[in-house]
């Protein structure tokens, strides 16, 4: 089947939403040009997140992400619940059934954000972790995951030059050096996570991320 489903992880301004967007323009141009999709009539690309793919989604990356909560704070296992819950509404409405008509479905963050943030971050259970997300998408895993390794520092002033912070971006530097390290240990013991080394050019990124789909997703 053409559809597949293809993540997108790693730590603040590693380049995923720039990323996804060329990578969808570069799948759309590959098929028009006969090269890698030949066999097929129709080609859909859908681009996602989490938080927020869905309406339901939305309103959950609000309040996750930039509510003005200076009177309630979200507890560590609330934010947790959260997450999961936009996951759940996400695989139901509009992953499962994509991937059903055919589609590539890249989305931006999935199970290993939890892991990496609400595990390795905030040091919440992550065996708790690895059943929520269980449950919340059924056991659908991704066809790949593509990991944009990049320094926290470097990510981090990336994401600030780009305007307003949000909730998760003022959280410490040793945080997102606790996330990073999820992302590693996630990858050593994971042969669907590809690491992709994001320090480098948005070209260079780009054609890193070409070859992975290639070799992994289509290669003849
Ligand atoms: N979260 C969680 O805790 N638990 C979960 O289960 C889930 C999520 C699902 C979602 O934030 C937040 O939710 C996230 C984790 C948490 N924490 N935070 N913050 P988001 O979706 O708003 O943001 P993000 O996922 O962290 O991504 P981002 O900060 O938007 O960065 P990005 O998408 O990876 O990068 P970008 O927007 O493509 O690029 C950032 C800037 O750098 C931009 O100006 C680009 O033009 C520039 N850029 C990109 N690539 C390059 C290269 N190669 N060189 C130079 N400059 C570049």
């Amino acid at each position: 089947m053409i559809g597949k489903f293809i993540v997108f992880e790693g730590v603040e301004g590693g380049g995923k939403t720039t990323q996804i967007k060329l990578l969808r323009n570069w799948l759309l141009e590959q098929w028009e040009s006969d090269k890698l999709f030949s066999k097929y009539k129709d080609l859909e690309v859908i681009i996602t997140r989490e938080p927020g793919g869905t309406k339901v989604g939305k309103a959950l990356r609000e309040l996750l992400l930039n509510a003005d909560l200076s009177e309630e704070q979200i507890q560590e296992k609330t934010e947790l619940l959260l997450y999961a819950a936009d996951r759940a509404q996400h695989i139901e409405t509009l992953i499962k059934p994509s991937l059903e008509r055919g589609a590539i479905v890249l989305c931006d963050r999935f199970i290993d954000s939890t892991i990496a943030y609400q595990g390795y971050g905030r040091g919440l259970d992550l065996a708790l972790i690895k059943q929520l997300n269980h449950i919340a998408t059924g056991g659908l895993k991704s066809d790949l995951t593509l990991w944009l390794d990049i320094d926290v520092e470097i990510g981090l002033t990336r994401a600030k030059n780009r305007g307003k912070i949000d909730r998760m971006e003022q959280a410490d530097i040793q945080f997102h050096q606790r996330v990073k390290k999820g992302y590693e240990e996630l990858a050593e013991n994971n042969p669907l996570i590809v690491r992709i080394d994001a320090d480098l050019t948005i070209k260079k990124v780009q054609q890193q991320i070409q070859e992975i789909i290639v070799q992994k997703l289509y290669s003849k």
